[in-house]
């Protein structure tokens, strides 16, 4: 320990003090001209390609719509495209005829990705999750702008509007059409549709622990900017085919297996059965979280035999880390509370392999 005569210790602090001040003022012009450098970017019109992750969500597509929705508007030439299909439910949304599906047509989708000027990167922060674009797009020239809320970013990005403490990302794009390029102007009603429904599909219909006040005040001037919520809660949520609606009765009587010991609810399907029932992507979209409204469960697990792979989707409540099982069993990963992953086993040796793993967790699956 370094021992100083009272008044130098002083001094020593005033240095501290000064070099910390120094710093954060060099952190904040850093930002300043990033923000002033991305502004000059997008001030003029640009060759521009949004895309989002594997199987997109209500956010992933609401998030590339609502940013897409906001871009043309400003001139520029703007392309989603998506690394493969996504549940027709999200369908009705505005600027979806203009979605390329990359699988549809990868030569077309390569021309355009290589063409691009700048690629936003919306609601995944690592190249893996968009597939054989992944490399597509880690190789082009584009300036990439990640806009996302999830854990560990890759680092593949030039700008990035990052924050886990989004309850969605089409939250981060409003932040960024509003606080950032400070255009609320262009939040038209086709924006505000868009980012509506991935804040409510992310948000789980605004009760998930992020759904903050901030949120309820975005989300109040999506509504003010002209989003129908009641109408757009209809589209999305009373939109069930009837053999979706017997899928889940199936899966709810038949297939839910509660292991109280551990807090645990899980329910599996096999590939027979999504053959039965004619699921189709989107489908199996939130049957898990039936498994964790059970009173007194703590982790909740949909086990899917997929024609590829065995899918896991992974459910918990308060501080239980669904996600850490995911990334260190399962190849995957998400949020604490919602989490996702993968195994090339079998369905049989997938669930057996999922239950050994509970006795190690058991602690904080009891408490
Ligand atoms: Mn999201």
């Amino acid at each position: 320990m370094l021992l100083l005569p009272k008044n130098k210790a002083v001094q020593l602090n005033w240095w501290f003090c000064i070099s910390l001040i120094y710093l954060a003022l060099q952190f904040f012009f850093k930002l300043m001209l990033d923000i002033a450098s991305l502004k000059e970017l997008l001030a003029s019109p640009k060759k521009i390609v949004i895309t989002t992750h594997h199987k997109p969500d209500g956010d992933a597509m609401g998030s590339a719509l609502g940013l897409y929705n906001y871009l043309i508007q400003k001139g520029h030439h703007v392309k989603v495209i998506t690394p493969t299909d996504y549940p027709e439910v999200f369908s009705w949304m505005p600027g979806n005829g203009y979605v390329l599906v990359y699988t549809d047509d990868i030569k077309q989708a390569d021309a355009i990705i290589n063409n691009a000027e700048i690629i936003f990167c919306t609601d995944f922060n690592n190249l893996s999750r968009i597939n054989e674009m992944g490399e597509v797009v880690r190789q082009t020239g584009a300036i990439k702008i990640m806009i996302d809320h999830h854990l560990e970013p890759e680092d593949f990005d030039d700008y990035r509007v990052w924050n886990i403490n989004a309850c969605a990302s089409a939250q981060l794009v409003y932040e960024f059409v509003v606080n950032i390029m400070h255009e609320k102007d262009l939040l038209s009603k086709d924006v505000a549709t868009c980012l509506y429904t991935g804040i409510m599909t992310d948000s789980g219909s605004f009760r998930l622990p992020l759904t903050t006040a901030t949120v309820h005040r975005i989300v109040a001037d999506l509504i003010d900017a002209g989003a129908e919520n009641s109408k757009i809660h209809q589209l999305v949520y009373d939109n069930s085919s009837e053999m979706r609606l017997r899928f889940l009765g199936h899966c709810l009587s038949n297939k839910l297996e509660v292991l109280p010991e551990y807090r645990t609810a899980l329910i599996t399907v096999t590939r027979e059965e999504l053959e039965q029932f004619d699921i189709v992507t989107g489908d199996t979209e939130g049957v898990v979280n039936f498994a964790l409204s059970i009173a007194g469960i703590k982790l909740a697990a949909f086990i899917v035999e997929r024609p590829d792979k065995v899918k896991l989707s992974l459910r918990s409540r308060d501080e239980f880390p669904a996600n850490e099982i995911c990334k260190k069993y399962f190849n995957g990963g998400g949020h604490r509370n919602a989490a996702g992953g993968a195994s090339d086993d079998t369905l049989e040796n997938v669930i057996q392999q999922f239950k050994t793993i509970l006795p190690e967790y058991k602690k904080l699956l009891i408490q």
